[in-house]
Protein backbone atom coordinates (compact mmCIF):
# COMPACT_ATOMS: atom_id res chain seq x y z
CA UNK A 1 0.00 0.00 0.00
CA UNK A 2 1.73 2.95 -0.76
CA UNK A 3 0.92 6.25 0.98
CA UNK A 4 0.89 10.28 0.07
CA UNK A 5 2.39 12.80 1.92
CA UNK A 6 0.75 16.19 2.54
CA UNK A 7 2.69 18.04 4.90
CA UNK A 8 6.31 18.93 5.11
CA UNK A 9 7.10 17.48 8.25
CA UNK A 10 5.56 14.09 7.50
CA UNK A 11 7.79 14.18 5.04
CA UNK A 12 10.50 15.52 7.86
CA UNK A 13 10.01 12.81 10.59
CA UNK A 14 10.00 10.08 7.36
CA UNK A 15 13.27 11.21 6.53
CA UNK A 16 14.80 11.77 9.87
CA UNK A 17 14.48 7.82 10.18
CA UNK A 18 15.95 6.45 7.84
CA UNK A 19 19.39 4.89 6.91
CA UNK A 20 20.65 2.81 4.24
CA UNK A 21 19.40 4.84 1.22
CA UNK A 22 20.06 5.55 -2.17
CA UNK A 23 19.43 8.85 -3.78
CA UNK A 24 18.06 9.15 -7.92
CA UNK A 25 16.86 11.34 -10.39
CA UNK A 26 15.46 11.45 -14.04
CA UNK A 27 17.95 10.59 -16.89
CA UNK A 28 20.33 13.46 -18.15
CA UNK A 29 19.65 15.07 -14.74
CA UNK A 30 19.65 18.82 -15.04
CA UNK A 31 20.13 21.80 -12.43
CA UNK A 32 17.31 20.77 -10.17
CA UNK A 33 17.79 16.85 -10.32
CA UNK A 34 21.93 17.68 -9.57
CA UNK A 35 20.90 20.28 -6.73
CA UNK A 36 18.39 18.49 -4.87
CA UNK A 37 20.30 15.03 -5.05
CA UNK A 38 23.54 16.78 -3.66
CA UNK A 39 21.99 18.93 -1.26
CA UNK A 40 20.13 15.83 0.52
CA UNK A 41 22.96 13.51 0.77
CA UNK A 42 24.62 16.50 2.36
CA UNK A 43 21.59 17.08 4.90
CA UNK A 44 22.04 13.15 5.35
CA UNK A 45 26.02 13.63 5.97
CA UNK A 46 25.04 16.82 8.18
CA UNK A 47 23.19 13.72 10.56
CA UNK A 48 26.15 11.44 10.64
CA UNK A 49 24.16 8.96 8.06
CA UNK A 50 25.12 7.85 4.59
CA UNK A 51 23.80 8.44 1.53
CA UNK A 52 24.74 7.58 -2.01
CA UNK A 53 23.48 8.82 -5.41
CA UNK A 54 23.56 6.88 -8.34
CA UNK A 55 23.39 9.15 -11.70
CA UNK A 56 23.79 7.14 -15.22
CA UNK A 57 25.93 8.94 -16.50
CA UNK A 58 28.93 11.95 -16.22
CA UNK A 59 27.22 14.89 -15.04
CA UNK A 60 27.32 17.68 -17.82
CA UNK A 61 30.59 19.74 -17.13
CA UNK A 62 29.57 23.06 -15.26
CA UNK A 63 28.31 20.76 -12.68
CA UNK A 64 31.40 18.61 -12.02
CA UNK A 65 33.01 20.72 -9.80
CA UNK A 66 30.60 19.70 -7.73
CA UNK A 67 31.47 16.28 -7.63
CA UNK A 68 35.27 16.22 -6.54
CA UNK A 69 34.87 13.58 -3.70
CA UNK A 70 33.53 11.23 -5.60
CA UNK A 71 30.06 11.55 -3.92
CA UNK A 72 28.11 9.64 -6.46
CA UNK A 73 28.16 6.65 -8.28
CA UNK A 74 27.92 5.78 -11.86
CA UNK A 75 28.66 1.78 -11.47
CA UNK A 76 27.49 0.70 -8.27
CA UNK A 77 29.04 -1.86 -6.29
CA UNK A 78 28.14 -5.34 -7.35
CA UNK A 79 25.95 -6.57 -4.60
CA UNK A 80 24.89 -3.05 -3.10
CA UNK A 81 21.82 -3.37 -1.47
CA UNK A 82 19.97 -0.72 0.12
CA UNK A 83 16.80 -0.47 2.24
CA UNK A 84 15.53 2.81 0.89
CA UNK A 85 15.40 4.27 -2.61
CA UNK A 86 14.40 8.38 -2.89
CA UNK A 87 13.71 9.45 -6.06
CA UNK A 88 14.22 13.22 -6.84
CA UNK A 89 12.76 15.60 -9.06
CA UNK A 90 11.15 12.80 -11.39
CA UNK A 91 7.26 12.25 -12.52
CA UNK A 92 7.44 8.60 -13.33
CA UNK A 93 9.18 6.08 -12.77
CA UNK A 94 10.33 4.76 -16.52
CA UNK A 95 12.06 7.83 -16.82
CA UNK A 96 14.01 7.34 -13.49
CA UNK A 97 17.64 6.41 -14.01
CA UNK A 98 18.28 3.25 -12.29
CA UNK A 99 21.09 0.48 -12.88
CA UNK A 100 18.56 -2.03 -11.23
CA UNK A 101 15.39 -1.21 -12.40
CA UNK A 102 13.81 -3.70 -10.40
CA UNK A 103 15.07 -1.61 -7.66
CA UNK A 104 11.55 -0.85 -6.25
CA UNK A 105 10.83 -4.38 -5.36
CA UNK A 106 14.18 -4.28 -2.71
CA UNK A 107 14.30 -1.44 -1.35
CA UNK A 108 11.18 1.22 -0.25
CA UNK A 109 10.72 3.99 -2.58
CA UNK A 110 10.77 7.50 -1.91
CA UNK A 111 8.93 9.95 -4.19
CA UNK A 112 9.74 13.24 -3.43
CA UNK A 113 9.06 15.74 -6.70
CA UNK A 114 7.19 18.94 -8.10
CA UNK A 115 6.09 17.65 -11.63
CA UNK A 116 2.00 18.15 -11.97
CA UNK A 117 1.39 15.24 -13.44
CA UNK A 118 4.09 12.53 -10.60
CA UNK A 119 2.30 9.08 -11.27
CA UNK A 120 2.84 8.51 -7.63
CA UNK A 121 5.28 5.51 -7.94
CA UNK A 122 6.98 5.43 -4.73
CA UNK A 123 6.03 3.50 -1.49
CA UNK A 124 5.50 6.94 0.31
CA UNK A 125 5.32 10.38 -1.90
CA UNK A 126 5.23 13.46 -1.71
CA UNK A 127 4.44 15.78 -4.48
CA UNK A 128 4.13 19.43 -4.66
CA UNK A 129 3.67 21.10 -7.93
CA UNK A 130 3.64 24.83 -6.40
CA UNK A 131 7.75 24.01 -5.97
CA UNK A 132 9.51 26.12 -8.33
CA UNK A 133 12.23 23.23 -7.76
CA UNK A 134 12.61 19.75 -5.84
CA UNK A 135 15.65 21.78 -4.01
CA UNK A 136 12.57 23.54 -2.49
CA UNK A 137 10.99 20.65 -1.06
CA UNK A 138 14.35 19.60 0.24
CA UNK A 139 15.40 23.14 1.59
CA UNK A 140 11.47 23.29 3.30
CA UNK A 141 12.19 19.60 5.04
CA UNK A 142 15.39 20.60 6.24
CA UNK A 143 14.53 24.09 7.55
CA UNK A 144 11.04 22.58 9.59
CA UNK A 145 12.53 20.63 12.34
CA UNK A 146 15.98 21.52 13.73
CA UNK A 147 17.53 18.22 14.13
CA UNK A 148 18.53 19.27 10.76
CA UNK A 149 21.52 20.93 10.49
CA UNK A 150 22.51 23.19 7.39
CA UNK A 151 26.17 24.28 6.50
CA UNK A 152 27.07 26.15 3.43
CA UNK A 153 27.62 23.20 0.75
CA UNK A 154 24.35 22.41 1.49
CA UNK A 155 23.01 25.89 0.82
CA UNK A 156 25.06 26.05 -2.28
CA UNK A 157 23.41 22.69 -3.58
CA UNK A 158 19.55 24.47 -2.89
CA UNK A 159 20.36 27.73 -4.65
CA UNK A 160 21.54 25.83 -7.79
CA UNK A 161 18.44 23.43 -7.84
CA UNK A 162 16.49 26.93 -7.41
CA UNK A 163 18.32 29.04 -10.02
CA UNK A 164 18.24 26.07 -12.96
CA UNK A 165 14.56 25.67 -12.28
CA UNK A 166 13.60 29.43 -12.13
CA UNK A 167 16.01 30.11 -14.70
CA UNK A 168 18.07 32.55 -12.83
CA UNK A 169 14.61 33.58 -10.77
CA UNK A 170 13.15 34.92 -13.88
CA UNK A 171 10.36 32.37 -14.72
CA UNK A 172 6.44 32.60 -13.49
CA UNK A 173 7.43 30.00 -10.77
CA UNK A 174 9.35 32.48 -8.84
CA UNK A 175 7.62 34.01 -6.29
CA UNK A 176 8.38 35.95 -3.13
CA UNK A 177 8.47 33.03 -1.33
CA UNK A 178 11.19 31.85 -3.63
CA UNK A 179 12.88 34.89 -2.92
CA UNK A 180 12.98 35.09 0.57
CA UNK A 181 14.38 31.63 0.42
CA UNK A 182 17.01 32.73 -1.54
CA UNK A 183 18.00 35.29 1.08
CA UNK A 184 17.99 32.75 3.43
CA UNK A 185 20.19 30.48 1.73
CA UNK A 186 22.72 33.43 1.52
CA UNK A 187 22.34 33.66 5.15
CA UNK A 188 23.18 30.00 5.85
CA UNK A 189 26.23 30.21 3.72
CA UNK A 190 25.32 30.05 0.03
CA UNK A 191 28.08 31.87 -2.54
CA UNK A 192 25.10 33.52 -4.50
CA UNK A 193 27.87 35.60 -6.53
CA UNK A 194 29.88 32.65 -7.16
CA UNK A 195 27.10 30.42 -8.64
CA UNK A 196 25.75 33.01 -11.07
CA UNK A 197 29.05 33.39 -12.38
CA UNK A 198 29.52 29.52 -12.95
CA UNK A 199 26.20 29.74 -14.22
CA UNK A 200 25.69 32.22 -16.27
CA UNK A 201 28.68 34.27 -17.38
CA UNK A 202 31.15 31.44 -17.54
CA UNK A 203 30.00 30.13 -20.79
CA UNK A 204 32.62 28.44 -23.26
CA UNK A 205 33.06 30.10 -26.40
CA UNK A 206 32.19 26.69 -28.22
CA UNK A 207 28.61 26.60 -26.74
CA UNK A 208 28.44 30.54 -27.64
CA UNK A 209 29.49 29.94 -31.48
CA UNK A 210 27.29 26.33 -31.40
CA UNK A 211 24.35 28.86 -30.18
CA UNK A 212 24.71 31.52 -32.50
CA UNK A 213 25.42 29.11 -35.58
CA UNK A 214 21.86 27.39 -34.28
CA UNK A 215 19.89 30.60 -34.30
CA UNK A 216 21.43 32.10 -37.73
CA UNK A 217 21.46 28.43 -39.76
CA UNK A 218 18.94 25.93 -38.03
CA UNK A 219 16.53 27.98 -36.32
CA UNK A 220 12.71 27.89 -38.11
CA UNK A 221 9.36 29.72 -37.30
CA UNK A 222 6.07 28.96 -37.77
CA UNK A 223 2.92 30.26 -36.83
CA UNK A 224 3.44 34.04 -37.20
CA UNK A 225 6.61 33.84 -35.32
CA UNK A 226 5.06 32.48 -31.91
CA UNK A 227 7.07 29.26 -31.84
CA UNK A 228 10.48 28.91 -33.08
CA UNK A 229 12.72 25.60 -32.99
CA UNK A 230 16.40 24.00 -33.62
CA UNK A 231 17.21 20.61 -34.91
CA UNK A 232 20.07 19.92 -32.80
CA UNK A 233 21.56 17.41 -35.15
CA UNK A 234 24.55 15.14 -34.45
CA UNK A 235 26.64 17.02 -37.10
CA UNK A 236 26.07 20.26 -35.24
CA UNK A 237 26.45 19.35 -32.55
CA UNK A 238 29.69 17.46 -33.40
CA UNK A 239 30.77 20.50 -35.26
CA UNK A 240 31.76 22.53 -31.91
CA UNK A 241 32.56 19.14 -29.93
CA UNK A 242 29.80 19.92 -27.57
CA UNK A 243 27.55 17.08 -26.57
CA UNK A 244 23.53 16.95 -26.16
CA UNK A 245 23.36 16.98 -22.46
CA UNK A 246 25.61 20.72 -22.58
CA UNK A 247 22.94 22.40 -24.30
CA UNK A 248 19.58 22.63 -21.51
CA UNK A 249 20.47 26.42 -22.24
CA UNK A 250 19.55 26.85 -25.69
CA UNK A 251 16.01 26.27 -25.56
CA UNK A 252 15.63 28.50 -22.43
CA UNK A 253 17.27 31.50 -24.73
CA UNK A 254 14.39 30.57 -27.50
CA UNK A 255 11.87 31.61 -25.57
CA UNK A 256 13.06 35.27 -24.33
CA UNK A 257 12.99 36.17 -28.21
CA UNK A 258 9.94 38.63 -28.15
CA UNK A 259 6.92 37.51 -29.59
CA UNK A 260 7.45 33.79 -29.05
CA UNK A 261 5.48 31.33 -27.08
CA UNK A 262 6.63 28.28 -27.51
CA UNK A 263 9.72 27.14 -28.07
CA UNK A 264 11.59 23.35 -28.78
CA UNK A 265 14.34 21.52 -29.70
CA UNK A 266 14.77 18.81 -31.46
CA UNK A 267 17.50 15.97 -31.09
CA UNK A 268 18.20 12.39 -32.02
CA UNK A 269 18.74 10.06 -29.19
CA UNK A 270 19.22 6.03 -29.78
CA UNK A 271 16.47 5.26 -31.68
CA UNK A 272 14.19 8.05 -32.02
CA UNK A 273 13.90 11.55 -31.53
CA UNK A 274 13.74 13.70 -27.99
CA UNK A 275 11.92 17.27 -28.20
CA UNK A 276 12.36 19.75 -24.99
CA UNK A 277 9.36 22.16 -25.39
CA UNK A 278 9.15 25.19 -23.42
CA UNK A 279 6.37 27.67 -23.30
CA UNK A 280 6.48 31.58 -21.73
CA UNK A 281 2.89 31.67 -21.29
CA UNK A 282 0.57 29.32 -18.48
CA UNK A 283 -2.37 29.80 -22.03
CA UNK A 284 0.16 27.61 -23.83
CA UNK A 285 0.98 24.61 -21.31
CA UNK A 286 3.60 22.76 -23.35
CA UNK A 287 3.39 19.41 -20.96
CA UNK A 288 -0.26 18.82 -22.89
CA UNK A 289 1.97 18.66 -26.06
CA UNK A 290 4.97 16.12 -23.99
CA UNK A 291 1.73 13.81 -22.61
CA UNK A 292 -0.02 13.20 -25.97
CA UNK A 293 3.57 12.15 -27.38
CA UNK A 294 4.13 9.92 -23.88
CA UNK A 295 6.30 12.67 -22.13
CA UNK A 296 6.04 14.97 -19.56
CA UNK A 297 6.81 18.12 -17.58
CA UNK A 298 5.31 21.19 -16.13
CA UNK A 299 2.89 23.77 -18.07
CA UNK A 300 6.16 25.73 -18.94
CA UNK A 301 8.64 23.31 -19.64
CA UNK A 302 7.99 19.75 -20.54
CA UNK A 303 9.50 17.15 -23.05
CA UNK A 304 8.97 13.86 -24.69
CA UNK A 305 10.25 11.02 -27.06
CA UNK A 306 9.12 9.97 -30.34
CA UNK A 307 10.34 6.59 -31.43
CA UNK A 308 11.57 6.73 -34.91
CA UNK A 309 14.14 6.83 -37.36
CA UNK A 310 12.92 9.64 -39.65
CA UNK A 311 13.43 13.03 -38.54
CA UNK A 312 10.56 14.65 -41.09
CA UNK A 313 7.95 12.94 -40.09
CA UNK A 314 8.76 13.42 -36.12
CA UNK A 315 9.05 17.68 -36.62
CA UNK A 316 6.09 17.02 -38.84
CA UNK A 317 4.32 15.51 -35.33
CA UNK A 318 5.94 18.12 -33.50
CA UNK A 319 4.15 21.25 -35.23
CA UNK A 320 0.92 19.66 -35.57
CA UNK A 321 0.88 19.52 -32.12
CA UNK A 322 2.28 23.18 -32.03
CA UNK A 323 -0.56 24.34 -34.05
CA UNK A 324 -3.29 23.03 -32.42
CA UNK A 325 -1.98 24.28 -28.91
CA UNK A 326 -1.58 27.70 -30.26
CA UNK A 327 -4.94 27.45 -31.66
CA UNK A 328 -3.67 27.87 -35.45
MN1 LIG B 1 12.79 20.26 -11.14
Amino acid sequence: MSSIYKTIKELSDLLLHLNNILIVTHERPDGDAIGSSFALQQAFFNLGKKADIYFSDTLPERYLHLSNDQTYVIKPKPGANYKYCIALDCGNYDRLALYDKNIRNRAEMINIDHHPDNELFGLYNFVDSNACATAEIIFDVVTSDTTWKINSPFANFILIGIMLDTGGLRFDNTNAGVLRKTAALIDYGADYLKIIKEMYFAKPLAMMLLETDSCLNHMKSEFDGKFVYIHLSDELLNKYGIQYKETEGIIDNLRTIKGVYIAATITKLNDGYKISLRSNNITYPVNQIAKELSGGGHKLAAGCFVKSGDYLSVEALMLTKVKSLLGY
